[in-house]
């Protein structure tokens, strides 16, 4: 049966279900659209990394010997979405006889994409998107029943399931989880691996200047790019992480230094999550490296408890919770975006850093976007929509399966409690003991009041006051409400008006909208 194949662009796989049992005369559809490139302002870097992967992942497939229409974002037929599409390829190419493709990673799609059998002539095919370790249906059962769906117990479960770092049926090294070594910040003597770019080919600069001319006003920096855009240059940068990197990723992994965004993080977000590598393969390069005596047990179960823990669970979340799961705003967040998210421009040393870098590198480590911008938003009660739109836009490697987690549920705690115990909140203490931010900031990290105090340190307890009768019930948060508790009305009244003060300074003076 000749079937149309579509291919979206964080599917770029050759092992995607969508191509299984391709035969001659199918033909493989991907499409640059405007729907899709612009449903958030997207990073230019991220559109033009994606493009670029989505035309050499087509030559791959065309060298293969498979027909491939691709269509470009410049061409003039182009109907700028993915349904329009699909529906001039069945035009086009008489003869097909069905379609097939791949869940999508966001609900937003799989609705359109759900209306697809009604809309066609033809049957419509689709199919699970098994690049994951943990199906739906084992996402559900695993939930099923449960009060508190804790990411360690998920996180066991895979492990004994897939086998990594396990000594028979016991965790190698006799415990799950080595986190305790792992928030060590970054001391001046050690120092940080030169990162291998890579040299922008003659696709990847086509595609820099097609971003450039349709997004003249977009957000961040195209130049420099650096980024892999194959299957091969993906594995190659996998190669540099293990030998380079690794070794060092548990120490330092919570670690903040001005300036340095990638420290000894791999950067493999964008090319797991846009199909270029594999989860699996990546886990079993960091447990050779354990086992070779090349990298110690903290870093590689640090390592491997993201990928098989954090990511398939909050992709778990993600299904299992929506789309009620983005309507929640437990916290009553409803202040507008601060500019400085866009523009880099304020005075706190530690925001303008953590934005400068993802204005440059479509990338921020997990610290830094939760610690540091997600903490801000999360302190000043920001509309986790326009928060959640902020981190879906700015990161090269975001999705809404593993944005809207991270950021609604484990930044904003506007999920209300399904994934956090408790709001990540923190005064500019932390950022202090993780970072060298505060020593050049204008703001006074250890004053507590008044213009000069570090503004992390009122809003969190304007955060607390708040959130006081919300969060009441919270057993974690008990020992800080005490001390809230004990707070005269006069220190209340003064958090209040630094706060106050702050908020009109940064353009945001509006209340919560239900304050408690
Ligand atoms: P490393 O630190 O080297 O970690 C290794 C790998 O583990 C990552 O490549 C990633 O695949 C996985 N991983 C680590 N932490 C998480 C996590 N919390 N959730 C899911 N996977 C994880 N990650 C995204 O891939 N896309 C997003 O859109 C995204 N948005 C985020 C928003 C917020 C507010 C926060 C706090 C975190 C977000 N994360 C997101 C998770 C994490 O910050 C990134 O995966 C990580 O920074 C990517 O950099 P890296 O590849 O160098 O990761
Ligand atoms: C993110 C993105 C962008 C910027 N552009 C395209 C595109 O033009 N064509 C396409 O197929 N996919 C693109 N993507 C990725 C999709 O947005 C992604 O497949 C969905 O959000 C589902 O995860
Ligand atoms: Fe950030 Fe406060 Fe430190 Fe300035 S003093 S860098 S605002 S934590």
């Amino acid at each position: 049966m000749r079937t149309l194949r579509l291919v979206l662009g964080d599917q770029l796989n050759r092992k995607l279900s969508a191509l299984r049992g391709v035969q001659p005369g199918d033909i493989v559809l991907l499409a640059e659209v405007n729907d899709e490139a612009s449903y958030v302002p997207h990073h230019r870097k991220k559109i033009a990394f994606l493009f670029s992967a989505m035309r050499h992942f087509a030559e791959d497939l065309r060298e293969e010997g498979l027909t491939v229409r691709y269509v470009r974002l410049d061409d003039e037929s182009n109907t700028h979405s993915l349904e329009g599409e699909v529906e001039r390829a069945l035009a086009d190419e008489p003869g097909l006889e069905r379609i097939v493709h791949t869940e999508p990673g966001e609900y937003r799609l799989l609705e359109i994409m759900r209306e697809w059998p009604d809309r066609y002539g033809v049957p419509v095919e689709m199919r699970s998107d098994d690049r994951f370790i943990c199906s739906h249906e084992r996402f559900a059962s695993w939930a099923s029943g449960k009060q508190r769906l804790t990411m360690e117990y998920f996180y066991r479960e895979i492990r004994r399931e897939t086998g990594l770092l396990m000594d028979g049926d016991e965790p190698e090294g006799g415990q799950w989880n080595f986190d305790a070594q792992n928030r060590k910040a970054l001391p001046d003597d050690v120092s940080i691996p030169e990162r291998a770019w890579v040299q922008p080919d003659a696709i990847t600069r086509e595609v820099m200047d097609l971003v450039g001319e349709r997004f003249p006003d977009g957000f961040g920096d195209i130049e420099p790019f650096g980024y892999a855009v194959t299957r091969q240059g993906a594995l190659e940068q996998l190669g540099w992480f293990i030998k380079h990197a690794l070794p060092k990723f548990g120490d330092y992994q919570d670690a903040l230094k001005d300036g340095e965004a990638f420290l000894f993080h791999s950067v493999l977000s964008l090319y797991l999550n846009c199909g270029l590598l594999d989860p699996m393969e990546v886990c079993r390069e960091a447990e050779a490296a354990f086992r070779d005596g090349k990298a110690p047990l903290n870093a590689v179960e640090g390592f491997i408890r993201q990928i098989i823990g954090w990511r398939e669970y909050v992709r778990g979340i993600y299904w299992h919770f929506m789309p009620d799961y983005l309507e929640r705003n437990a916290l009553e967040g409803r202040r507008p975006l601060p500019d400085f998210y866009w523009t880099a421009d304020t005075e706190m040393a530690c925001i303008a850093d953590v934005v400068s870098t993802t204005r440059k590198h479509a990338y921020a480590h997990h610290i830094q976007r939760l610690m540091v911008t997600g903490n801000f938003a999360l302190l000043a009660g920001i509309d986790p929509k326009a928060v959640n739109e902020w981190y879906l836009a700015v990161y090269a490697d975001a999705y809404e399966w593993v944005e809207a987690p991270n950021t609604h549920g484990m930044a904003l705690y506007a999920d209300g409690g399904i994934m956090a115990t408790k709001p990540y909140a923190a005064s500019g203490a932390y950022i202090d003991r993780m970072s060298d931010h505060c020593a050049g900031c204008r703001y006074d990290v250890k004053a507590k009041a008044g213009e000069k105090a570090c503004p992390f340190n009122y809003l969190y307890w304007n955060f607390m006051m708040e959130n006081e009768v919300r969060l009441k019930g919270n057993r974690r948060l008990g020992p800080i409400l005490s001390n809230l508790n004990r707070f005269s009305d006069e220190r209340r009244r003064e958090i209040r008006e630094d706060a106050s003060r702050f908020f009109e300074s940064i353009g945001i003076s509006q209340p919560r909208k239900k304050a408690s």
